[in-house]
């Protein structure tokens, strides 16, 4: 913790030295306790012959949590003269160029609420070492471009925990004296420590194996408690698919004898891909159709390839320093991304992350902590675990893919792995690959790591009926951000398609932007065209072009681009209901044009449109979208204007949503395939508009769903379905049979707290402060929290911004309290208060208040500070 009357100073990215020591090899040894576990450390030291500082210190860092035992460097122990210790670092000014290191230190697993470094989840210990836990475990150089082979002994109780997992091979096991038992690990490629995992429990595991292309056999093992391994059979079909597809579109193999998963269910983040042991959240690896909705399955699909991809995209090849996290996770999660959409249906899962980075990502781009992908400066690391760094960073691999075209992208990717197998490297490396296997110039595309900011494109166009010329003009700029006013144009790949008045297509392909202001000439054209523009979203800016209703219609229509036609709906939709907004302020009567049924209407009754792009078609933008695309958010008339069209819309198409329900329930068993997967979605979606009409047979109806459903996906959306319609006394109901069916299931409750806590029902905060009374509820556990705490602040609009600011003190009140505990998850939660500034002026005070209060609260974590401090600029 730090006061901030001494203020956490950033580090900045130009301050980059390499280190001046190595280490060759690293020799641990763990005796697990809960109070205290004791860890040696044997380390092989070498000065870094490319440091040209002359008599540089050895710097190791160490926690303020760790408890130094003893300290010798080749055989001799060193007195406190020869060292000194601050909150951080650990310096030993003179030091051999070639030497071995001992360690000895305590930790105390049990006290680690922080859930970074060595920990207790339920009754086992795990490690998370990303960013910068490893130095919660021993004095070391805690730094991404020191990578050693590490050679590992766990000893712990031979009851209480059988198994014992570390990275790499099991060469060694046995037993101690006391009733222990130990196993040795050794992992031959050198890593960085953020890689370093251990596990230590009494836990089930299913086994497989995998060949690889090359004909070597691997051993694959996901451990969980004895109770889930029944959930374990699509993680490890996952994670085979993955292993093949990174074969087949990368050429990559896996390279040690064994991959391990292992699901915990205390983890702050998702999962952690930890060289040949990656460490999961229990929700994004445990899944059953009873259990799971498929919004889950394929989460658990998507994360299981991330982490798998790492191997090569992180691991073999590694990131030089923190600033340099893009490098891996924005290429990673591109990679996921195109797995999954190889996996699924590509046009849904673009639609998917698109909506995600434009209503999250573009806000993060807008608010006080926007930042680059390859950042400039940070106070805190684990804050730069952004959607910019991992969602924008993808689109910026996506980019490269679509401008170099998928051979040249793969020759890219071939090179870069080649190039710097074994390296910690920059995004640098990774442009130039790129750049040397194209020939092409990508000095200027290197901007997107580099400046902040969501760019926008205004595009107008003219057209010459006599010489058949088209013309589309594109000016781009982009908004200031903290410590960046003035913004150079960007390098970008424009998807476009220019349509017909009869649906054909005229012309298409790939425009680039490069200047402030650029046009572009399209000849010899029968007639004035339809353009289709940023087919793809082929690059993540704000678009704007004046279309007519006629002209979206068209593309709605038309367009043989499934991402644009999506989005052709969801101008109409968001341009009607910004209309409706401005009624909604001025008092008048809120009206559903004629127009907009008569469309939704044709999109319904043709069956032989893809039920999963008409249920995409078909959903109303968020509220989160809406918001983020206001000038200043006017919360309730959001949600009022969205209610309004929700029933107006149910109340028009009525017998249509009622024959679109009943087409698409099934009597065929629960299959979790993309096509069973889109009914489903297509059905629920119906359910959700009959329910907006209040009628009490549709209510019988969903609780005909809720009680009759062999799948979570059904099961669960007729209950969140009639809770946040309003059907209160039918919605108690289902809430308590709900519970007394899963109550035993951990993932599934969480989900009916989440239910709970996003309701917009007045008396919602009251209701959230019931729940965290509830047996269930436990504060130490992040996914308890995100049920609750980030389920009302992030998708409770209404009810979070009450107008006596009794949401925002709620928060603070959380805030304060899980700073000391768990900073990282405290830093995470205070996201939509950061966010005042996009309010009117009183709600404005009332935001800023609580965060007055919280930097006002005592001591306070770098995490806290950082996002609290910046937020008040
Ligand atoms: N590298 C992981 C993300 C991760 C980062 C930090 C963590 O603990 C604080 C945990 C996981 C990934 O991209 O999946
Ligand atoms: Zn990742």
């Amino acid at each position: 913790m730090s006061q901030h009357n001494q203020q956490p100073q950033p580090i900045y990215l130009k301050d980059y030295q390499v280190p001046a020591y190595l280490i060759e090899h690293t020799e641990l040894r763990f005796e697990l306790d809960e109070q205290e576990t004791l860890v040696r450390a044997t380390l092989r030291v070498r000065r870094n012959p490319a440091c040209t500082r002359s008599k540089a210190a050895l710097e190791l860092h160490g926690h303020e949590t760790l408890e130094l035992c003893r300290l010798s460097i080749n055989g001799e122990i060193l007195s406190e003269r020869d060292f000194s210790r601050n909150e951080e670092l650990l310096t030993i000014p003179s030091v051999p160029t070639e030497f071995t290191l001992e360690c000895l230190t305590r930790i105390h697993p049990e006290l680690n609420t922080a859930l970074e470094g060595l920990y207790k989840s339920d009754g086992m210990f795990c490690t998370q070492c990303e960013a910068e836990g490893f130095r919660r475990i021993t004095f070391y150089p805690d730094r991404p471009d020191v990578m050693s082979v590490f050679r590992t002994r766990v000893v712990a109780d031979r009851s209480r925990y059988p198994v014992l997992l570390s990275n790499g091979n099991p060469v060694e096991s046995g037993y101690e004296d006391d009733g222990r038992h130990f196993v040795t690990w050794e992992d031959p490629f050198p890593k960085p420590a953020y890689l370093f995992a251990l596990v230590a429990g009494d836990l089930a595991v299913l086994e497989d194996s995998y060949t690889t292309a090359s004909g070597r056999p691997v051993k694959l093992q996901i451990y969980a408690d004895s109770k889930d391994l029944d959930k374990l059979d699509h993680a490890m079909l996952s994670l085979k698919r993955a292993m093949q597809w990174d074969e087949q579109v990368y050429g990559r193999e896996y390279d040690l004898d064994i991959y391990m998963i292992v699901a915990v269910d205390f983890f702050n983040m998702g999962a952690m891909e930890n060289k040949g042991l990656n460490i999961f959240n229990t929700s994004c690896v445990l899944a059953s159709p009873q259990t799971t909705t498929d919004a889950a399955f394929q989460r658990v699909e998507g994360v299981v390839a991330h982490e798998y991809f790492h191997n090569w995209s992180g691991n073999r090849v590694t990131c030089r320093d923190w600033f340099q996290l893009s490098l891996k996770e924005g290429f990673t999660v591109f990679r996921d991304a195109e797995f999954s959409a190889d996996m699924n249906s590509r046009t849904v899962k673009r639609i998917e992350d698109v909506s995600l980075l434009r209503t999250a990502q573009f806000a993060e781009d807008a608010g006080p902590m926007a930042h680059p992908v390859r950042p400039e400066s940070f106070i805190e690391i684990s804050n730069f675990y952004t959607l910019t760094v991992y969602e924008k960073g993808a689109e910026v691999v996506r980019m490269l893919h679509t401008l170099l075209g998928p051979e040249q992208f793969r020759r890219g990717t071939d090179l870069y792995f080649e190039r710097h197998d074994g390296q910690a490297v920059t995004t640098d490396e990774f442009v130039q690959a790129m750049a040397d296997v194209s020939g092409r110039d990508l000095t200027q595309f290197k901007r997107w790591y580099s400046q902040a900011g969501t760019p926008r494109i205004q595009v107008s166009d003219s057209w010459d009926d006599v010489a058949g010329c088209y013309r589309l003009t594109f000016r781009q700029s982009c908004p200031a951000t903290p410590g960046q006013d003035e913004k150079l144009p960007f390098h970008m790949p424009i998807a476009y398609g220019l349509l017909a008045a009869d649906g054909r297509e005229l012309a298409a392909g790939v425009l680039e932007l490069t200047d402030a202001e650029q046009s572009f000439s399209f000849d010899d054209l029968s007639e004035r065209p339809v353009p289709s523009l940023l087919r793809g979203f082929s690059a993540p800016v704000k678009l704007s072009f004046s279309y007519s209703d006629e002209q979206l219609l068209h593309l709605l229509r038309h367009d043989c681009d499934g991402f644009n036609r999506w989005d052709a709906g969801q101008r109409i939709a968001v341009a009607l209901m910004q209309s409706l907004m401005v009624d909604y302020r001025s008092g008048r009567e809120l009206r559903l044009p004629e127009s907009l049924v008569d469309t939704w209407r044709s999109l319904l009754t043709d069956a032989s449109l893809d039920p999963a792009m008409v249920a995409h078609l078909l959903r109303l933008p968020s509220e989160a979208y809406l918001s983020e695309l206001a000038d200043v958010i006017d919360v309730e008339a959001i949600h009022e204007v969205r209610e309004f069209l929700l029933k107006a819309l149910a109340q028009a198409l009525l017998p249509e949503w009622s024959a679109v329900y009943n087409r698409s329930s099934s009597e065929e068993p629960y299959a979790p395939d993309a096509a069973a997967c889109a009914r489903r979605s297509l059905k629920n979606l119906s359910l959700g508009y009959l329910l907006a009409t209040g009628e009490e047979v549709w209510l019988t109806l969903a609780e005909e769903q809720f009680n009759n459903a062999d799948n979570m996906t059904d099961q669960q959306a007729a209950l969140a379905l009639v809770v946040h319609s309003g059907f209160r006394q039918a919605g108690e109901r289902l809430l308590a049979e709900f519970q007394a069916q899963w109550q035993h299931e951990a993932l599934v409750m969480n989900q009916w707290f989440s239910i709970q806590a996003s309701d917009p029902w007045p008396g919602a905060l009251g209701r959230v402060q019931r729940l965290q009374e509830h047996p269930l509820f436990d504060a130490r556990n992040p996914n308890k929290l995100r049920s609750v705490v980030a389920a009302f602040c992030g998708q409770n609009a209404v009810s979070f911004h009450a107008a006596d600011g009794s949401g925002y003190a709620y928060l603070a009140d959380w805030i304060i309290q899980l700073n000391k505990q768990n900073p990282q998850i405290a830093s995470r939660l205070l996201t939509p208060l950061t966010r005042w500034k996009r309010y009117p002026e009183e709600v404005q005070l009332l935001m800023k208040a609580q965060l007055a209060r919280i930097l006002d609260s005592g001591e306070l974590s770098r995490d806290v500070y950082e996002v609290v401090s910046k937020s008040l600029v």
